[in-house]
């Protein structure tokens, strides 16, 4: 079930292919410009219907480096928006997991097409499992900053970027403005795609962790090399392994995002509104 994608080419120029891709998205949307851009996790889908008018809806197979989602519920499609105050949103509804094995130029490609296609915030969203006990299943949570434990960057080559702020402050007021109840914590990435055991959700608390998921900090590390302002959320749709008694399953998992998606869709596009 091998697939041609250009970014595989160890030859190529990951930078260059996002300009291509963000042509062509440029081409058939003939919007030249996005403002900015949000990957849509697990959960948040329906925010795509309520942020503003959505004038074009793209396969991701249409756009040179991006690949079909492994994972049905999400959707593989790319979307420009125009919000009710006049700004363009690129959606992007297909997103490459680590833990599909591609690498992590595939994983961070809509990013770096994001940022190419000129959106200078980058609005990154998941489904995950929340270490703190009183964040039940259904509830929004910010991204403060995060801990990456894939032992993976984008980054290639002696390129130094810094990271202090990485989910910006000014953002996660900015959310905090629409709904001043949103708890925030840090995001542990694991590679994935199992779920942690219970001990290894006690060392991700034990290092400072309280989201642990399986995708955004490489992402967020590539939206920083780009330049870009970066707002993470989580939707917290089970309690980390040994926090919650019961075991996980991702049935259950897509079932509480079904039920948060319509609440935490319309705060999302509250924040969109006010950015
Ligand atoms: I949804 O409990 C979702 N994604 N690593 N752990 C990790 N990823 C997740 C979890 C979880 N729940």
């Amino acid at each position: 079930m091998s697939q041609l994608n250009p970014l595989d080419d160890p030859a190529a120029d990951p930078f260059a292919l996002a300009h291509t891709a963000a042509d062509r998205i440029a081409e058939l949307t003939g919007v030249a410009r996005h403002d900015i851009a949000l990957t849509l996790g697990s959960g948040w889908a329906h925010a795509a219907d309520l942020i503003g008018d959505t004038t074009h809806t793209l396969s991701a197979t249409e756009i040179p480096g991006f690949s079909q989602p492994a994972l049905a519920g999400h959707l593989g499609t790319i979307r420009s928006i125009l919000t009710p105050s006049g700004k363009r949103a690129l959606v992007i509804g297909a997103r490459t997991h680590y833990y599909e094995g591609h690498g992590v130029r595939r994983v961070v490609h809509s990013v770096r097409t994001a940022a190419a296609a000129g959106a200078s915030t980058m609005i990154l969203t998941n489904g995950a499992g929340g270490i703190m006990p009183h964040w039940t299943p259904g509830t929004p949570v910010l991204i403060s900053d995060h801990i990456n434990l894939t032992a993976d960057s984008p980054l290639e080559g002696a390129t130094f970027i810094d990271l202090t702020d990485l989910y910006s402050a000014r953002l996660r007021a900015i959310a905090r403005s629409v709904a001043s109840d949103l708890d925030e914590g840090v995001y542990v990435q694991f590679r994935g795609p199992h779920y942690e055991t219970p001990a290894e959700v006690q060392m991700a608390k034990t290092i400072g962790g309280h989201i642990v998921g399986m995708s955004t900090a490489l992402e967020a590390i590539a939206a920083r090399q780009c330049g870009m302002e970066i707002l993470g959320m989580s939707l917290i749709t089970n309690l980390a392994a040994g926090i919650q008694t019961t075991p996980l399953s991702h049935d259950e998992v897509v079932a509480i995002g079904k039920t948060a998606e319509p609440v935490i869709g319309a705060l999302l596009a509250r924040i969109v509104t006010v950015l």
